[in-house]
């Protein structure tokens, strides 16, 4: 992997082999981050990083098992099961976050599906958010192809769902659906026209061989998603994964830098995790390609850093937040 990096503008690759993808993971560090930062400002500003900020809508009391969740009913978390917040709540939230510079808002829920009458209420806060001038985005679990239009039609930007980790190592963490369950809701996503966001979770004990599954199966979709949320774990006490080893920082940066080079033109978002995390890494990971984060007090259930010392990381690297691209 000493040959010079292929042409920056060609088109994004979904042909992408797990050798080639484990032979970038293996790079002496100083080549991968260079070969990172290379492509990362051939499509970017690497200066500017692009701020979204989440809010839990619905939560907790999930049926699902996902093994590292705060929100699911199988486990003990001590997180409370509350309703879909209602519509006005969540445009005051909305504002703030807007106020306090977030691009988009992220609205996520404990379901493992939506039903049909939630998605009005659903609807009616993208209507709302993007009446705001923000980009907006859900997260609500499986979604059906015509539950997919009908969220477009409302004028939603995005739609997060995550592969979570690589095809072998999922069934260690989820019993309840399938990665093919996944994939199937991504398609429904990218058939109704909305930007894709979708990502994993590295931190759960996984192999470096399960690191490089994730990313070749992200890389490998007939169409990058648009945003790419590499997310370190947040250890949730009474879960499975709540005593998981925390994976290396440096194991980490070399996970977006990856995600970086076989996704160019995607954004890739440092997520959850920012919290226990230094402000090297973080400066290492915005080396390696990253270019969005999440921004504001609280992600879903846990906490995230203050946007102060946001703000203070921000000077100190010279970092500015990213405009918005399109006309609301
Ligand atoms: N219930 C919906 C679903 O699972 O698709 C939407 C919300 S779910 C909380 C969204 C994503 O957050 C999960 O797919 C997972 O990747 C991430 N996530 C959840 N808990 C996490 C944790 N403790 N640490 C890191 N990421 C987490
Ligand atoms: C994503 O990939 N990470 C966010 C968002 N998409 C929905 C969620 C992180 C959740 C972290 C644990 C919690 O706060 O409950
Ligand atoms: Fe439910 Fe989503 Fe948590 Fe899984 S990740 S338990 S589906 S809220």
């Amino acid at each position: 992997m000493n040959a010079p990096i292929r042409d920056l503008h060609s088109a994004p690759r979904s042909d992408w082999t797990r050798a080639e993808i484990a032979e970038l993971f293996a790079l002496p560090f100083p080549g991968l981050m260079f070969r990172a930062a290379t492509i990362h400002r051939s499509h970017f500003d690497p200066t500017q990083v692009q701020i979204s900020t989440l809010l839990s809508i619905k939560t907790g009391g999930c049926p699902e098992d996902c093994g590292y969740c705060s929100q699911s009913s199988k486990y003990d978390t001590g997180v409370k099961a509350s309703k879909l917040m209602d519509v006005q709540s969540v445009l005051a939230d909305a504002r703030a976050a807007r106020d306090a510079g977030a691009s988009r808002f992220c609205m996520g829920a404990g379901w493992r599906n939506p039903k049909d009458k939630d998605l009005d209420a659903v609807c009616e806060m993208v209507e709302g958010v993007r009446a705001l001038g923000m980009e907006t985005c859900v997260t609500l679990g499986m979604l059906t192809a015509p539950q997919a239009v009908r969220l477009k039609q409302a004028g939603l930007d995005y739609y997060n769902h995550n592969l979570d980790t690589s095809p072998e190592y999922y069934r260690h963490i989820i019993s309840t659906r399938t990665y093919q369950d996944r994939l199937d809701t991504l398609e429904h996503v990218r058939g109704a026209g909305i930007h894709v966001c979708c990502g994993g979770i590295v931190g759960m004990g996984e192999s470096a061989e399960d690191r490089t599954g994730l990313i070749h199966a992200l890389a490998s979709l007939p169409v990058h998603p648009e945003s790419v949320p590499i997310n370190a774990l947040v250890q949730i006490e009474g879960t499975p994964q709540g005593l998981a080893t925390p994976l290396d920082p440096i194991d980490f940066v070399r996970t977006i830098a990856v995600a970086r080079i076989t996704m160019p033109r995607s954004m890739v978002r440092l997520s959850a995790g920012r919290e226990t995390m230094s402000d090297e890494t973080q400066a290492l990971c915005f080396l390696a390609g990253a270019n969005s984060i999440f921004y504001g007090p609280r992600l879903l259930t846990t906490p995230n850093p203050v946007a102060d010392s946001d703000r203070a990381l921000f000077g100190k690297l010279g970092l500015t937040p990213m405009p918005l691209s399109r006309e609301t």
